[in-house]
């Protein structure tokens, strides 16, 4: 009790209380001893901007993490969960069901790939992924092919935290403390490096990156594994574009060998490539493809697992009588969550923002690699409404000059997002060309006054 703040000295418009007492949350992918010995809060958000505890404006170059794509404080959105949680708080969708997450449910299958029709709701990315890789398990089961039980990953690839995504997961720093992990595991190459630094859009024609699975084949045996998963384009590890026909390939040689293939888009759906989803963007459909993050604008966490119709009705209709699928979650399928999911729908819908997003791709595009040439850059890449942004890395802390360009860029109004040395940049696809040039504008004059 003793880290309660009172409920006379809590300050309702989100204030910095001096009151308020840091310690007892332990932060999430946090240094939390230099956080709070230095902490940076928001208070508010509204459109394009956060508001600090002191009244700072600071424009959102990152969606918040990828996520609040329509931009923040939506009324629409708002509104659907305050009316939400006044009908329904909540209700089981185990064995029991409400109308909300049905609507929901089929809403997505309009926009996710063609034959993708079947969704399974999750909290979280991290709950899709692992959800993905379950399905994946169960579908070979139920078809009597049980001894596929091997996951394939990437290298650099990130799917969240819990014990399947980070046995698949190939960011290095994200494993190495956790050594029990799921078994059976191996990983591809990644796909960075193969094109030339400062590569406008898709890096160059690579599939031979792709074709390292036909070695991981014949090294296992096909009939031991169960699926590939990767991010189509790679987001946490600092904004990895594929190369031309690597993706093409991939489905090509998993089809050939009856492996799954995974696309886990949970930054990629809802427009952040200019479509739905990169399937779409990239005209390669997976069996089976994760979403979180913008399904809700960030609102209310909700993820998101979409099968195909195949992957679902082996699992439905093979599986002995009684419960299919022996996994969920309390909350999946929330009632709030769902109300959200729809609305956010519904305003990417009306407000063309996937579209907005192709039609701005040319200009960030534009804007993005005219910081070619600042001190320490060296390389910039990007795709729809997201670029990375490269710095050498200092001899002696790698990580420490993007970090302190963040914590630069905060203090002077721009949120951005760092990953090692590589600043990544996602804004909400509502952002307009002035905020563009703001965000590159506010970026290069910190590059230029940091050593
Ligand atoms: N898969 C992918 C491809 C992701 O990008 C997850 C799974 C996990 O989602 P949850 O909702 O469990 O966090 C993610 C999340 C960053 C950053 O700055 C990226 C994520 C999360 C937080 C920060 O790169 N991606
Ligand atoms: N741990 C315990 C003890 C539980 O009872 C439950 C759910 O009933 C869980 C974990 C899983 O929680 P969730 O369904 O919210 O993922």
């Amino acid at each position: 009790m003793s880290t309660d703040v009172a409920p006379q000295q809590r300050q309702d418009d989100g204030g910095l209380s001096p009151d308020l007492d840091l310690s007892a949350f332990w932060m999430p992918f946090t240094n939390n001893r230099a956080f709070k010995a230095e902490p940076r809060l928001f208070a508010s958000a509204d459109g394009m901007h956060y508001l600090t505890p002191d009244g700072r404006k600071v424009l959102d170059g990152t969606a918040g993490l990828w996520c609040v794509n329509a931009g923040h404080g939506r009324t629409r959105i708002v509104e659907a969960i305050q009316k939400q949680a006044a009908t329904l708080d909540f209700a089981p969708t185990f064995q029991l069901g409400h109308p909300r997450p049905f609507e929901l449910a089929t809403r997505l299958t309009a926009i996710m790939p063609e034959g993708l029709d079947r969704i399974f709701f999750t909290n979280s990315g991290s709950e899709s992924a692992d959800t993905a890789l379950k399905m994946a398990l169960a579908y070979h089961r139920a078809r009597g092919d049980g001894s596929r039980v091997r996951l394939i990953g990437r290298q650099r690839g990130y799917h969240g935290t819990n014990l399947g995504g980070t046995s698949v997961g190939g960011i290095g720093g994200n494993r190495r403390g956790f050594a029990a992990q799921v078994w059976g595991v191996d990983h591809l190459s990644h796909t960075h490096g193969s094109a030339a630094p400062f590569t406008k859009g898709m890096q160059a024609a690579n599939t031979d990156l792709a074709d390292e699975l036909e070695t991981l084949v014949s090294l296992h045996g096909a009939d031991t594994i169960a699926a590939v998963i990767i991010e189509p384009v790679a987001g946490s590890a600092g904004v990895l574009i594929p190369p031309r026909g690597y993706l093409e390939r991939l489905r090509e040689i998993t089809s050939r060998y009856g492996i799954l293939l995974i696309f886990d888009e949970v930054i990629t759906a809802f427009g952040r490539l200019g479509a739905a989803t990169a399937a779409e963007y990239f005209g390669v459909t997976p069996d089976i493809l994760t979403v979180a993050k913008g399904l809700t604008n960030g609102a209310v966490p909700m993820g998101a697992v979409a099968a195909s119709r195949a992957v679902h009705d082996t699992i439905v209709n093979l599986s002995p009588p009684g419960i299919e699928f022996l996994h969920g979650y309390t909350y999946s399928g929330h009632p709030l969550a769902a109300a959200a999911g729809i609305a956010a729908l519904d305003i990417y819908e009306e407000e063309g923002l996937f579209e907005r997003s192709a039609a701005l791709s040319g200009l960030w595009e534009q804007a993005v690699h005219a910081m070619i040439g600042l001190p320490h850059v060296i390389d910039i890449r990007n795709l729809g409404i997201v670029a990375g942004i490269e710095l050498a890395p200092r001899p002696d802390a790698p990580g420490a000059r993007a970090m302190e360009a963040f914590h630069r860029c905060f203090d002077d109004g721009l949120l951005i997002r760092v990953t090692g040395d590589i600043i990544a940049l996602s804004p909400p696809l509502i952002v307009e060309e002035a905020q563009i040039d703001e965000m590159v504008t506010r970026l290069s004059a910190v590059l230029e006054n940091i050593k």
